[in-house]
């Protein structure tokens, strides 16, 4: 291990992928003694970082922390052991399955939190290590309908192909289901040249913080029915032709398909298009003309229109918009995807995807298997062919032919998957359940083992932001005694599993490794090193060995063979369940500024759990009243799959036939029980943005309720 510098430390935040930059500085007299933070200056934050990056290090010193290796006894409760036993053990049992059942019954799930490092030994243990194809990612949640339609459109997915900076100059940036007020805060400091052009656009079935940034002339904000942005979008596209608002050279000489399109969006007048998704005629020609005619335009897309059954072809279709108008590649406008999590983007790229090898190379390709194989020193035919998608594989957890034994690296799933109770449910039946974490999440509450690993300011590494920079990570603090590093943990276990390859336990021999097995595919880090990135340079990916990077992609060409970018016609398909019938309401789901994902971390920060201790459902009055419900009461959601029991909270901001939950809570208040895991069939993502559910009050003893409603 390093000397820990007794100085600050730059470094980045632990939580989302706008990574703002932070300094850690010493603190030891503080109670806990965890570092200081401060905001530092970055293109991307400017010195701003959120409530949750300004609270970041109360989790290095939480008393919550796991500090020794946990094993269930025979009474069903955990007990402190020794990391030899702890990691024999788990040899032990994954030896065993794989024995008796064959190695794909074992499973692993990583995340997009884990650094490059991380993520990319965890795909070659899996595939080495065990053998197994049964390898997915939290990712699949979050980046797999834009992913897809990126790599088909473009034939590279960074989620946002150029510098986040460069949105300062444009005059109109169309935000589709994203909050980033909440989602990133920092980010907003981008979008105050599009608000002063009047022209900042958000497309969201709720009026949120985003989209009051619209109000008072800077732009506005278009409140359609959840589910019904590819509609929209189809409008939009035909309005854009019928007007002859498109860059017919651009069209021309850069794009393959137009011509289906234009037939596909006939059908699709505007009037068809006010009725299927609220949003009025002249509203939809408004943003078409001005799509078209600002200077500096730029589309994004976020969860909202991703986190649906058809979200790869929602996110087509907002790309189809853009290359009509000729944006992606051009100077001064362009397209993107608002990647999520800290490492979404390099945690989708070095192979703990199903059906991916490092460097965003696909399993199935022979030549991609023979580059790899060789840098792996192993024969290429033992490497296992694709696996299955992050839900298919929680639905085979304790099946007869599915998972007998799975290892989760970074992802809580008893809160964050889709149809959540289903998940609990397969994660009892399995024969061995492991756990890496910090915490003891609700997901590492019912392991078998718990294997405690070390937190982002006690590790080196590397993560790659949302704009496809690649960043270092610093060790500002030393580990609680007892805690490991996680690729000293996968080192290990590769070890005592007589692995046919060597797993590094440096970051940066890791990392070297990275840059070879990456080398000539679509994400190459071939020409990045830990020197040049400890030097500040501004390392975009692709960089081959060589070049100077690529902080703005798709100038000249795009990535298909041939340079052109593909139109793909696309049409809406219908919900997997029928919504608002019998009464019910439309749910969708996200996030709120003070918590992180499933909240097993920021639900241990004490002022992010006092700010927003439970989970509320948002409401309209006017639904409220319908129910019988009053501000603050509490309430039941119920579909078929389970109840969430929480507070009301009503707002005109929302949709009369919609309300909303976080799902950062667990247990009753987990939203994820009434959400459905049918998957975008292109792209594996659940349908977490719409289920259908019915909400009635709770009748509660007066005492009960919170204290100002008996008061008052
Ligand atoms: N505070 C906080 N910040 C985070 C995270 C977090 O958990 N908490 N997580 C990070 C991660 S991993 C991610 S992926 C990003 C996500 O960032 P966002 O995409 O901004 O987050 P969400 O809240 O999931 O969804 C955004 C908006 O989509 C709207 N929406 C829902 N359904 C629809 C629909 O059918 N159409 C449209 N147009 N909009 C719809 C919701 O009302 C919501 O306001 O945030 C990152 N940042
Ligand atoms: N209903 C609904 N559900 C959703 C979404 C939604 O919008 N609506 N969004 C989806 C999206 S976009 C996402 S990204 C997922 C995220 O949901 P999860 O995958 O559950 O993500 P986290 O809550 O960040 O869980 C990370 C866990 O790993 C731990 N951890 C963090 N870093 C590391 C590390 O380096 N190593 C190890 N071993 N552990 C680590 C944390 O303590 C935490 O317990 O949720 C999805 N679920
Ligand atoms: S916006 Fe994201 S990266 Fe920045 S401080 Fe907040 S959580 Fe951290
Ligand atoms: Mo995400």
């Amino acid at each position: 291990m390093p000397a820990l510098p007794d100085a600050a430390t730059p470094t980045h935040c632990p939580y989302c992928a706008l990574q703002c930059a932070m300094t850690l500085t010493p603190a030891p007299d503080a109670v806990p003694a965890v570092p200081t933070v401060e905001g530092r200056a970055f293109p991307t934050n400017r010195g701003g970082l959120c409530k949750k990056g300004w609270t970041s290090p109360a989790l290095l010193g939480s008393p919550d922390r796991i500090t020794a290796p946990l094993i269930r006894g025979a009474d069903g409760t955990f007990r402190e052991a020794g990391w030899d036993e702890a990691l024999d053990l788990v040899a032990d049992r994954l030896r065993e399955t794989r024995r008796l059942h064959g190695a794909d019954a074992v499973g692993v799930f990583g995340g997009g939190g884990l650094t490059n490092e991380k993520a990319y030994l965890l795909g070659k243990f899996a595939r080495l290590a065990l053998g197994t194809s049964r390898i997915d990612y939290n990712g699949r949640f979050c980046m797999s309908s834009a992913a897809a339609a990126g790599t088909r459109a473009f034939g590279i997915d960074r989620g946002l192909p150029f510098p986040v900076d460069h949105l300062d100059a444009a005059e109109t940036v169309l935000l589709l289901g994203t909050n980033v007020a909440e989602t990133m805060p920092p980010f907003i400091g981008h979008l105050t040249g599009a608000q002063a052009a009047g022209g900042l656009i958000v497309v969201d079935p709720r009026r949120t913080a985003t989209v009051r940034l619209t109000e008072n002339g800077q732009g506005m904000h278009v409140q359609p029915t959840p589910g019904s942005d590819l509609v929209l979008l189809l409008g939009l596209i035909h309005i854009v032709i019928a007007e002859r608002l498109w860059d017919e050279a651009y069209v021309a000489e850069r794009t393959a398909g137009f011509p289906e399109l234009r037939r596909s969006v006939s059908v699709w007048w505007p009037e068809r298009v006010a009725s299927e998704t609220g949003v009025p005629v002249p509203q939809l020609r408004e943003i078409a003309r001005r799509l078209a005619t600002g200077r500096g335009t730029y589309i994004l897309t976020g969860r909202g229109v991703e986190q649906h059954v058809d979200g790869t072809d929602t996110a087509t279709a907002a790309i189809n918009l853009s290359l009509l108008l000729g944006l992606p590649g051009s100077q001064h406008s362009g397209y993107g995807t608002l990647t999520g999590q800290g490492n979404g983007q390099g945690g989708r790229e070095h192979g703990q995807k199903a059906d991916q090898l490092p460097g965003y190379r696909k399993i199935a390709d022979p030549g991609a298997r023979r580059h790899v194989a060789a840098v792996w020193g192993i024969d290429p035919a033992i490497i296992p062919g694709p696996g299955l998608p992050a839900a298919q594989l929680l639905q085979s957890l304790g099946q007869p032919d599915g998972i007998r034994a799975f290892l989760v690296h970074g992802s809580n799933v008893v809160v964050s998957a889709p149809n959540a109770a289903q998940v609990a449910a397969g994660l009892a039946a399995l024969d061995f359940l492991v756990v890496c974490d910090f915490f003891l999440s609700e997901t590492a509450a019912i392991a078998d083992v718990v294997l405690p690993v070390t937190q982002w300011a006690e590790e080196e590494g590397t993560i790659t932001s949302l704009e496809g920079r690649v960043l270092r990570r610093r060790r500002a603090v030393s580990a609680p005694p007892g805690v490991r590093d996680e690729l000293w943990v996968l080192h290990e276990l590769a070890e005592r599993l007589d692995a046919p390859s060597t797993f590094d336990v440096d970051p940066e021999a890791v990392f070297e490794e990275l840059r070879l097995a990456s080398e000539g595919g679509i994400a190459d880090y071939s020409g990045i090193d830990y020197a040049m990135l400890e030097a500040g340079e501004a390392a975009y990916w692709p960089f081959p060995r060589g070049s100077a990077g690529t902080p703005r992609l798709f100038a000249d060409r795009f990535g298909h063979p041939d340079g052109l970018a593909r139109i793909v016609a696309v049409a809406p398909t219908p919900p997997a369940e029928p919504l608002n019938v019998d009464g019910g309401l439309t749910l969708i789901t996200g996030r709120l500024l003070e918590h992180y994902q499933s909240g097993a971390q920021t639900r241990r920060v004490p002022e992010l759990a006092a700010a927003q201790p439970h989970a509320r459902l948002q409401l309209h009055p006017a639904t409220a009243a319908r129910l019988g419900i009053d501000h603050d009461a509490l309430v039941e959601v119920v579909n078929g799959r389970g109840t969430v029991r929480c507070r009301a909270r009503l707002s005109v901001d929302i949709r009369p036939d919609t309300v909303f939950l976080p799902f950062h809570f667990p247990a009753d208040e987990s939203a994820n029980v009434l959400t459905l895991d049918a998957v975008d069939p292109i792209s594996g993502m659940p349908e977490f943005k719409k289920s259908a559910v019915h909400v009635s009050p709770v009748i509660e003893a007066v005492d009960a309720r919170p204290a100002l409603e008996v008061v008052v």
